[in-house]
């Protein structure tokens, strides 16, 4: 299977190499290019480099770097999304670096970084949306927890690897003044305002715009021995589990909740949601991952993939395309290295078999508009090479091959080792 799912990553690799070279993504279908912001910042070659050291391609990952090294510039006049850039670039980078000793890719980073900083200077600490790489001007006031709070891993990393201790404290600031405006029962919103400080929306649930804030609470306490991040961990996932777990005739779920109420108000769950199991399961809670796991994997077989978003009160789809997402295969790999069980090598092969018989295409993977009729759209996202198919090789591959006890994975699957 590991070797299967190799061939398959070099697949899309090679895709990449012949159509969309030094773009950020491939559009497998059409053989054109996205690239994000008009020019490239080179999104796949920095978020796959981990991805081709660790299969050991070792051709493809030396001219992954060269490329990075030739051309990656971050001085351009653009404006930038914190949370994204951070995730795969800043996270892509730091463990390119820490795995090859190439200090050209830290210098890249700690460029990097000091180009995001001016993103934490609003009057709450909170960072801005967006920020420009050259002029440092910042916008996009109204954010969201997992834009604000998953920086810390990158952010520390850099700052422990330059002994610049601002990006730990801007970042680490960021994370506990949105913490403090948690509800009195325990929850957040899923937007608020940086300048104010004020919710916008008063939805909690553990999807999109929220998910990876939980996820660097726990992460954060592990891989820099934080003590706050600890209880801020421990004091939030007692509440969701409190209000957000939903306990159904079609297994355990987590829904939505008002932030102050804790009243329900949707049974939706989805394809992003699927990082739950692997947090919980990192944090102690085996027997909620194992059982959320079952739910997750139950709305992959629903249609043969899963849906980006499903009632599962009704287990109707409510948002019908499938993005290459890698969460519930992520979630089946931290299970499967914990409890030894089968089950999870048998999720993966159901997985790895979806791929290939709805995503496949002659140049790479792309993303399905439809799980219910499998109408194909036209992307490669970076992360299908960073996490998707890591984490997919990761469940088969030796367990050697990467020790999941000594490193810490941001949310983009980029290990970070602990730096002393
Ligand atoms: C990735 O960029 C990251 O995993 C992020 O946390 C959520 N979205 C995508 C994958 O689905």
């Amino acid at each position: 299977m590991a070797a299967r799912i190799r061939a398959e990553f070099l697949h899309s690799w090679a895709a990449y190499e012949q159509y969309a070279w030094g773009h950020d993504e491939l559009k497998p279908l059409s053989h054109d290019v996205r690239d994000w912001y008009g020019e490239s910042l080179l999104m796949t070659p920095v978020d796959a480099l981990d991805t081709l050291l660790l299969m050991g391609a070792h051709d493809e990952a030396e001219k992954a770097k060269a490329l990075i090294l030739e051309r990656l510039s971050f001085d351009k006049d653009i404006s930038v999304k914190n949370f994204e850039i951070t995730i795969r670039l800043l996270g892509g980078l730091l463990s390119s670096y820490q795995m090859t000793g190439d200090s050209r890719l830290l210098r890249l980073a700690d460029d990097l970084g000091t180009r995001l900083l001016p993103a934490f200077n609003s009057p709450t600490g909170m960072p801005y949306m967006y920020v420009n790489l050259k002029t440092g001007k910042t916008s996009g006031s109204r954010s969201n927890p997992a834009e604000i709070g998953t920086l810390i891993l990158e952010f520390g990393t850099l700052s422990r690897l330059t002994h610049k201790p601002v990006y730990f404290e801007k970042a680490k600031n960021a994370l506990v003044q949105l913490y403090r405006r948690r509800s009195k029962i325990g929850l957040v919103g899923d937007e608020i305002d940086v300048e104010t400080g004020e919710w916008v929306s008063s939805t909690s649930h553990v999807g999109g715009g929220i998910d990876s804030y939980y996820e660097y609470l726990l992460k954060c306490a592990r891989l820099f021995d934080d003590r706050d991040c600890q209880s801020m961990w421990n004091t939030s996932i007692r509440a969701v589990n409190k209000y957000l777990a939903d306990k159904t005739p079609t297994g355990l779920w987590y829904g939505e909740a008002d932030m102050n109420s804790g009243k329900r108000t949707a049974t939706q769950f989805g394809a992003l949601h699927a990082f739950l199991p692997a947090v919980l399961d990192l944090g102690g809670d085996t027997d909620r991952a194992r059982r959320l796991q079952q739910s997750c994997f139950r709305m992959w077989t629903l249609h043969g993939i899963e849906p980006e978003v499903l009632d599962y009160k009704t287990m109707q789809v409510v948002s019908p395309g499938y993005q290459l997402r890698p969460e519930i295969i992520e979630s089946a790999y931290y299970l499967y290295r914990d409890t030894g069980d089968p089950r999870y090598l048998d999720m993966g092969r159901t997985f790895f078999e979806s791929l290939v018989t709805h995503c496949r295409t002659d140049a790479g993977y792309t993303t399905l508009k439809s799980v219910v009729t499998k109408e194909k759209g036209d992307l490669m996202p970076s992360y299908f090479l960073a996490e998707t198919l890591k984490y997919l090789y990761l469940l088969f591959a030796p367990a050697k091959t990467l020790d999941l006890n000594r490193v810490t994975f941001n949310t983009e699957a980029h290990p970070l080792r602990r730096v002393r």
